[in-house]
C-alpha cells in the first residue's frame, strides 16, 4: 500500500474489530486508530492511536499529513436511537465528518474511502421483504435521513470528481468484543448478555419484528473485501445492500433456548419499535454478491454459539 490507513471512530463497535483485523493484515504500524475517546486495551496497545473529533477538519487533515495516510475508514456516527434524541448533533456529526473526508479525497490528499451506510436508508414506503438495491427510499429517522443523504453525496463525489468511495448498507451487526451504542438492533446483543447473566431478557422490540442482521466477522470481511476489490468491480457508488440473516426477537430467543433451555424472553416495546417498523425485514444483496463476490459465513446457530462462547468468556 502506498500510504497508511486511518480509522476514524476506531473505538466503536465495528471500528475496534476492523482496526485489529486491518492491523493483522497490514501490520500494526500501518493502521492508525483515532477516536474522540480511548478504546479497549488491545486496540490501544497494538498500534498508533490519536485522539481526534471526526468533525474537526484541521485535526483530521493534520493526521493525514503526519502519517502519510492513503485510505480512510470513516466509522464515526451517531446511531438511530440516539440520533432521535439529538437530531442536529447527529446530522452535524454524520454529515460534517463525511464531507471532510470526501473533500480530502477529491483534493487527492487520500486515495480511497470507506463509509458505512445502513438499512436505515429505507423507510416505511420501501418494500419490506427482500428489499432491492434500487427502490423507494423515504427514511423517517434522523439517522436514516443522514445516511441516505450521505449516499447521494458519495455517488456525486464519485461521478463528478472521480472520488474512490466505497460503502455498504450494514444490517444490525452482532458482536461481543465492544458494545454498540444507541442502535435499534442492539437488542440482539443485549439478549446474549442477559441470557447468560440472568436467564431472562425483556426485549424493547416486539416478538415478530424481523430485521436484517449479521455476525461481526462477516461485516468485517465484507468491509475489507469491498475495499480490496479492483475499482472497476465497484459498480454501485452510493452504497451496496448487504445481507446475511434476518430474524425476529422470538426466533433469536428460540435459537438461544436450544443452548440455554431455561432462558425466558418477554416483550416491552419502546420508542425504538417505530424505528424498527420503518426498516426492511430482509435485504436482497445480489448486486454485492455479483459485483465483488460477497458471501457470508455465519448462519443463525453458528452466530448464537459464537456469541454465547464470547460473552461467557467475558463474564469469567
Ligand atoms: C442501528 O440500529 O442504528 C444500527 C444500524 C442498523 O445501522 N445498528
Amino acid at each position: 500500500m502506498a500510504g497508511k490507513i486511518l480509522i476514524i471512530g476506531a473505538c466503536g463497535q465495528i471500528g475496534t474489530e476492523l482496526t485489529l483485523k486491518l492491523r493483522d493484515i497490514y501490520g500494526n504500524d500501518q493502521v492508525v486508530a483515532s477516536d474522540i475517546r480511548e478504546g479497549s486495551e488491545e486496540l490501544m496497545s497494538s498500534g498508533p492511536f490519536e485522539a481526534a473529533d471526526a468533525t474537526d477538519e484541521a485535526r483530521i487533515e493534520a493526521l493525514i499529513d503526519q502519517y502519510n495516510i492513503s485510505e480512510v475508514y470513516l466509522m464515526a456516527a451517531m446511531l438511530s436511537a440516539t440520533a432521535e434524541k439529538a437530531p442536529m448533533k447527529a446530522w452535524n456529526l454524520n454529515m460534517d465528518s463525511l464531507f471532510h473526508i470526501l473533500n480530502f479525497t477529491k483534493d487527492k490528499k487520500i486515495k480511497k474511502v470507506f463509509w458505512p451506510s445502513s438499512i436505515a436508508v429505507f423507510g416505511p414506503t420501501t418494500p419490506k421483504n427482500d428489499t432491492p438495491q434500487t427502490t423507494i427510499m423515504e427514511p423517517s429517522t434522523v439517522y436514516g435521513i443522514s445516511k441516505q443523504t450521505g449516499e447521494r453525496w458519495c455517488e456525486y463525489f464519485h461521478d463528478k470528481y472521480g472520488v474512490d468511495v466505497r460503502s455498504l448498507r450494514y444490517p444490525g451487526i452482532i458482536s461481543y468484543k465492544t458494545l454498540p451504542g444507541g442502535g435499534t438492533t442492539d437488542y440482539a446483543i443485549e439478549i446474549f448478555h442477559e441470557a447468560l447473566k440472568n436467564k431472562a431478557y425483556t426485549s424493547f422490540l416486539a416478538e415478530n419484528t424481523g430485521l436484517p442482521m449479521m455476525y461481526m466477522d462477516d461485516a468485517i470481511k465484507a468491509t475489507i473485501n469491498i475495499m480490496e476489490a479492483p475499482s472497476e468491480k465497484i459498480k454501485v457508488r452510493s452504497s451496496y445492500n448487504l445481507s446475511a440473516l434476518s430474524f425476529t426477537p422470538k426466533v433469536l430467543s428460540e435459537a438461544i433456548q436450544k443452548e440455554i433451555p431455561e432462558f425466558k424472553i418477554s416483550y416491552e416495546p419502546d420508542f425504538r419499535q417505530k424505528i424498527a417498523d420503518s426498516w426492511p425485514s430482509s435485504i436482497d444483496d445480489s448486486e454485492a454478491r455479483k459485483d465483488w463476490q460477497w458471501k457470508h459465513d455465519f448462519d443463525m446457530q453458528s452466530l448464537v454459539k459464537e456469541m454465547l462462547a464470547g460473552v461467557s468468556e467475558q463474564l469469567k
